[in-house]
């Protein structure tokens, strides 16, 4: 199987995870793929993905499967370890509300420092306040049942919040969101801790687009 790939994409790394966990990660091919939003869709990646976004994961059959979802639910049916997608409909929907919330706060944090890196003048008050509320309110939610989330056998839920707060921390280092957030802090402290999401920490391999210092934003405190 061949993966379109990036250090630097969280919805990559719930991919990676999935297959460190699963045992499958010797099975596949990682390509490095390089997209940004806001640049032509790469030319590599369209005949895999018409929507031109990774992770893409390209079957041995040459069946192209597209979103981190899919491709997670795929990896978790071929292995016969613990589920990463539980059978049992209670702990079934635990794990996809989670993944479907943090995914979802995945694309605000990724549209966020997109339109905050847009030069003086030329962005949107109202679109950056309504990212920073859903962001806050997303935080103090899932600080909220931070204590559910460590109760829960490690799964598809775990895997998708781990990589957005990954993000949160590579793309908004300086929010000092685990100030107002101590028990998803802790969470995150201990699943960090976790071979497969140790392994596939965020890494900036600088290739594509220059990248825009985070200073060229304003300021931002979480806390
Ligand atoms: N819902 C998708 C989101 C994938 C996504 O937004 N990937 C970003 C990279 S982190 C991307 O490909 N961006 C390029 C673009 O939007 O054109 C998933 O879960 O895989």
């Amino acid at each position: 199987m061949k993966l379109h790939w990036s250090p630097r994409s969280p919805f990559v790394r719930k991919v990676m995870i999935t297959l460190h966990e699963t045992g499958l990660v010797g099975r596949v091919e990682c390509v490095r793929t390089v997209v940004a939003m806001a640049s032509p869709p790469n030319p590599a990646l369209l005949p895999d993905n018409p929507i031109g976004k990774i992770p893409t994961l390209v079957l041995d059959d040459g069946t192209a499967l597209a979103d981190s979802r899919v491709i997670c639910e795929y990896l978790d049916t071929l292995h016969d370890g613990p589920k990463l997608f539980p059978a049992e409909p209670g702990r079934r929907f635990r794990h996809l509300r989670w993944q479907a919330l943090a995914d979802g706060l995945t694309d605000v944090l990724l549209l966020w420092r997109n339109e905050r890196i847009r030069p003086e003048g030329t962005q949107h008050a109202a679109i950056l306040g309504a990212f920073e509320t859903k962001v806050r309110h997303a935080f103090a939610m899932f600080d909220r049942e931070s204590d559910e989330l460590a109760g829960e056998p490690f799964g598809i839920g775990h895997i998708a919040l781990a990589c957005t707060l990954g993000q949160m921390d590579f793309r908004f280092g300086d929010s000092r969101w685990r100030e107002g957030n101590p028990r998803l802090a802790r969470w995150h402290d201990d699943i960090s801790q976790r071979p497969s999401v140790a392994a596939t920490a965020i890494k900036d391999d600088g290739q594509g687009q220059p990248e825009v210092p985070w200073a060229a934003g304003p300021a931002l405190i979480f806390a």
